[in-house]
């Protein structure tokens, strides 16, 4: 991954690349807040029927704006500010997630089902990249539990597979043979325990409507405690497995990047520091906290592993 995001940040007087900067208006226009062309609302026209989160721990969100103007898609770009505007052409309607593997119940679950049958709730999440940016994202999605409850684990099942839908046609980096960035389709992978814990969702929205495509329209895994390169966009499939997945970065990376890729201020990623972190939009960096600040609802999974050693990240 891209180490130095210094460079890049959300207030406008920091931007300082020419290309993103003048990406950053054109998205502003077309979502609505630059003023250059008529207003098009990037949200998605469906308005999402869903139980409202009381942000107890009274989390400063980030705007729809920074949310959704600074990404990582890798199949369409390595640019932070291009995947809004190349993603528009992700045609997600209809879609589909395919749930197989070790379970006595497959199935295919359209997103029709998921946003009138599922309950749908907004989680309010810090959410922390590895490259040390993070945001404060009100999410809306369905605990991924439900779904693999759903399809009905054997007991050999003992983690989850989620690939990300593989099309060359709609994602330029996947077209480029031997010169792609990174190996497709994207797979990201969690032990079943983790996949199963309340606060892991798939999402299917943010700020009240249906997902922007930069951000993995129509069901992109949300996971707040890891690092943001596990919550995997556009899934296509979810596979239950008796081994571990070899997830895109490891593969990528081995000696970079690990399979549990829990937030954890005191393991250094090999080419920078992750005591630290810089929230989008403000100047001053704030210190990342073990876990991300979950660690009441998910230290338990992780006893007696010795997590301030690379072994387990
Ligand atoms: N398919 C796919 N999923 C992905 C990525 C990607 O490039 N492709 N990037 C990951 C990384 S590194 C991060 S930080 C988050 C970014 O999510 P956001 O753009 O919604 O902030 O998506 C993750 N999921
Ligand atoms: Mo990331």
């Amino acid at each position: 991954m891209l180490s130095n995001i210094d460079a890049y940040s959300l207030s406008e007087n920091m931007v300082t690349n020419e290309n993103d900067f003048n990406n950053r208006r054109k998205i502003l226009s077309i979502i609505g807040l630059g003023a250059m062309y008529p207003a098009k609302n990037l949200f998605g026209s469906n308005g999402l029927q869903y139980k409202k989160d009381n942000n107890k721990e009274n989390l400063k969100l980030n705007t729809f704006e920074q949310i959704s103007t600074y990404n990582n898609f890798y199949e369409f770009s390595l640019s932070k500010t291009k995947p809004a505007l190349m993603a528009q052409k992700l045609q997600t309607d209809p879609w589909s997630i395919k749930i197989d593997g070790l379970v006595s119940n497959p199935f295919t679950l359209d997103m029709e089902t998921i946003l009138k049958k599922y309950p749908l709730e907004e989680r309010i999440y810090r959410f922390r990249c590895v490259e040390a940016w993070s945001m404060v994202v009100p999410w809306i999605g369905v605990e991924l539990s439900y779904i693999i409850k759903k399809a009905n684990p054997t007991s050999k099942a003992k983690y989850v597979q989620f690939e990300t839908l593989y099309d060359p046609k709609t994602f330029p980096d996947q077209a480029r043979g031997q010169f792609r960035a990174i190996d497709y389709p994207y797979v990201e992978g969690l032990r079943l325990d983790e996949a199963m814990n309340p606060l892991t969702i798939m999402a299917v929205g943010l700020y009240g409507k249906t997902m922007p495509k930069q951000n993995g329209a129509p069901a992109r895994l949300v996971v707040p405690w890891k690092y943001g390169f596990k919550s995997i966009k556009s899934v296509v499939k979810i596979t239950l497995t008796s081994n571990p997945p070899l997830n895109t970065w490891q593969k990528q990376s081995i000696h970079e990047y690990g399979f549990f890729a829990n937030v954890n201020p005191n393991i250094d990623h090999p080419r920078w520091s992750q005591k630290k972190e810089r929230v989008l939009g403000k100047f001053f960096k704030q210190k990342t906290t073990m876990f991300n600040g979950y660690e009441k609802q998910v230290a338990h999974m992780y006893k007696g592993m010795n997590l301030n050693t690379r072994k387990y990240q």
